[in-house]
């Protein structure tokens, strides 16, 4: 018999649409990140809290641990977390920036927390996957990173996550100009003001790939969680260069909406 929290709760559904609209496609495309309220019902989003109160009793950080904890796990190890991707509008509202029956389903998901009081955040963004890169190696590239918030972040240094809007166009440009096997680090671009992504339990982040990002500060008084998924495009694994160059390469249906 299964064990309670290997039930995936069957929530009433919410009434959300299951494609983005042409506003919040653009918006997606201008700055590179778009947050949809409301994509995941409360008894949905207490069961994951719950997985993570789990996951977090059986391993607990260092007592009196400030700052990021991330940890990895396979899909069919944590299938109460697969639930916020696979049992509501999410991954529909996913594909309707790169086009339907594109994205593959999967293999693992990232719980991010932030635990307080952490103001030691990066002020610099960075794109997964390219550090520590050998020259032949495919760096770890994907389409689209996909994050339920577990915890109020509607408002600043919650644990945020930082993004640096737009900059998923023009490092596609610096691909473009210095080759996509220039990605071995970070590529020095001018930056525009950073913002802090804002949303509350049950809102879903859509962010680009190329898109600078870090882990934000959390000066609040509880534990920030939220749920990541990297999402890739089909043919992303054998066109990542291509991917790298192009931000709308894995994107088809953004194609013409901004430069
Ligand atoms: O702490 C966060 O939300 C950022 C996580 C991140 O950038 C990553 O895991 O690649
Ligand atoms: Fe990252």
């Amino acid at each position: 018999m299964a064990e309670p929290t290997e039930v995936v709760p069957r929530s009433a559904t919410l009434n959300v649409p299951r494609e983005l609209t042409r506003a919040q496609r653009e918006e997606f495309a201008e700055r590179g990140y778009i947050v949809i309220p409301d994509v995941v019902p409360q008894d949905m989003i207490d069961a994951a809290n719950a997985a993570v109160d789990e996951q977090l009793a059986a391993r607990p950080p260092a007592p009196g641990h400030v700052g990021v904890v991330y940890k990895f796990q396979q899909l069919e190890d944590a299938p109460v977390l697969a639930s916020l991707l696979r049992d509501t509008a999410a991954f529909s509202l996913a594909e309707s920036l790169t086009g339907p029956g594109t994205i593959e389903f999967p293999e693992s998901v990232q719980t991010a927390l932030t635990y307080p009081p952490f103001k030691d955040a990066r002020e610099k963004p960075h794109i997964d996957g390219g550090k520590g890169r050998k020259p032949d190696d495919p760096p770890w590239t994907f389409t689209m990173l996909a994050g339920f918030f577990l915890t109020d972040q509607s408002t600043d240094d919650q644990g945020n996550l930082f993004v640096w809007p737009g900059t998923h166009r023009q490092h596609a440009k610096l691909f473009r100009d210095r080759g996509p096997d220039a990605f071995t680090t970070y590529p020095n671009v001018e930056l525009p003001e950073r913002d802090m992504v804002r949303g509350k339990p049950g809102d879903m982040l859509l962010k680009h790939y190329l898109l600078g990002h870090n882990g934000g500060n959390n000066t609040g008084e509880s534990v920030r969680r939220t749920v990541y998924f990297r999402l890739r495009h089909h043919e992303h694994e054998a066109k990542w260069r291509d991917a790298l160059q192009d931000a709308w390469h894995d994107y088809a249906p953004l194609r013409g909406l901004v430069p």
